[in-house]
């Protein structure tokens, strides 16, 4: 199933007169419309491999049909929602769920989609079929010298698949800590996570980087080894300068400022990459922007700050990605909504003046600097997205077309019915 360029065209026909018109309005109201475009035109987000299908939750999976069957229709579906909004050019891959048999075609064939491969992801929180040790008390942080070196080789073996695929970081993500006070000792499970990164580190080509994710709980509902973004900037900073922390949105405790995180990772030039998601309890794994949009758009705010006082460039200086799990919407309309959701976002928080915005904090002036935010926020920007996929030869409406052209219906015929997916 393919979207082709000249069925996008004629699919935005129809439209395109009213988007001109609200899009004369925002450009005359603005004043950096056009520097906005080139920005937006330039973010990409990478969807995650494990999106693609229904992940359902722990009590039950209700699978939706035409789910992709293996990494090649993975591609083509990451290949399709990038053909739409144009945003959405890298996929992120997760070992064993995705291996590659053969990594220079599926290199190929990503590349005709335009989709290059962002973080590799490692997975010590399952046991697979016929593997030696298990991980039912930890992976890095084992207290058995076996189960940890087979942690440290899964990792290795992932970066060199990532290697082959031109991926350039790693994203590790320890399930590991503990359910009962007394289960652990906290110094011994970090020292013993510690050495295990160490050693994954030391196995990074000199162009890559590793990320460190934290997350406060679940699996582990007593202690996390790495529970928050202090213990993954502890280890960051003591691997070394090619590693660096990965904020999950859904990984918090309730609550928490997120933007401050964001704000101090990056003044410490510790900040890695982001997990995009929503979430109203934990770690929901929600369509982006679904729940606290607001909270969305200062945390990009924050982004801008930091990276523009740091003359990060916005695209490439850190990873960004969504991850998400599906349980009740097809997951690629899910997954247009979340793209959507984050060129908002970045969109909104390119508004903001910034000069203004400091003006009124030296001056103390709380009611100003508020209002200069819900300016920004409260600004309709969808025009000025619509407008930037429009120049990259994508949808006015990507939702739109994947309803009216069956895309769904033909997946299913394609592939048939009976759900396949790997991953959560
Ligand atoms: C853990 C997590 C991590 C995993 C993914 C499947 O909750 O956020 O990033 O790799 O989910
Ligand atoms: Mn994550
Ligand atoms: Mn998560």
């Amino acid at each position: 199933m393919e979207i082709e360029k000249y069925q996008i065209a004629e699919y935005n026909d129809p439209v395109l007169n009213a988007h001109q018109k609200a899009f004369a309005y925002i450009a005359s109201t603005v004043p950096n419309a056009e520097a906005i475009i080139e920005k937006l035109r330039a973010f990409q987000v990478a969807i995650p491999s494990w999106a693609l299908g229904t992940g359902g939750t722990r009590f039950a999976r209700f699978a939706g049909g035409g789910e992709p069957r293996n990494l090649e229709e993975k591609i083509m579906d990451i290949g399709l929602l990038h053909a739409l909004n144009r945003s959405s050019g890298a996929i992120s891959l997760h070992i064993p769920w995705d291996i590659p048999s053969n990594p220079a075609n599926i290199r190929a064939l990503a590349a005709q989609y335009g989709l290059s491969f962002d973080a590799m992801n490692s997975n010590t929180f399952q046991d697979q079929p016929g593997q030696p040790l298990s991980y039912k008390y930890g992976s890095l942080q084992h207290t058995d010298s076996a189960t940890r070196q087979q942690a440290i080789d899964h990792n290795i073996e992932v970066i060199n698949y990532g290697i082959e695929l031109g991926s350039t970081s790693l994203t590790v993500w320890l399930a590991d800590g503990s359910c009962f006070p007394g289960q652990l000792n906290f110094r011994k499970a970090f020292q013993n996570t510690l050495s295990g990164l160490q050693e994954i580190y030391k196995a990074l080509p000199e162009n890559w980087k590793m990320f460190v994710e934290y997350k406060a709980f679940e699996p582990n509902f007593y202690s996390t080894t790495v529970g928050d973004w202090g213990q993954s900037l502890l280890y960051a900073n003591k691997l070394g300068e090619k590693a660096y922390t990965l904020v999950d949105l859904g990984h918090h405790l309730p609550n928490a400022n997120i933007e401050q995180i964001v704000s101090l990772l990056l003044m410490e030039g510790k900040l890695g990459g982001f997990h995009f998601n929503d979430s109203k309890y934990g770690d929901d794994d929600l369509t982006v922007g679904s729940i606290k949009p607001y909270q969305l758009f200062l945390i990009f705010n924050e982004l801008i700050d930091g990276m523009d006082a740091r003359g990060m460039e916005h695209t490439t200086d850190l990873g960004w990605m969504i991850d998400a799990s599906h349980n009740v919407k097809d997951p690629l309309e899910d997954l247009l909504q979340s793209v959507e959701a984050i060129m908002l976002a970045y969109a909104q928080a390119l508004l903001v003046d910034r000069r203004q915005l400091a003006e009124a904090q030296k001056l103390n002036d709380v009611v100003r600097a508020q209002e200069i935010l819900q300016q920004a926020y409260r600004t309709d920007v969808r025009p000025l997205v619509a407008e930037a996929r429009l120049r990259d030869g994508g949808a006015l409406m990507p939702l739109c077309i994947f309803r009216s052209s069956e895309v769904r219906k033909n997946l299913i015929r394609e592939r048939g019915s009976v759900s396949v997916a790997t991953g959560l």
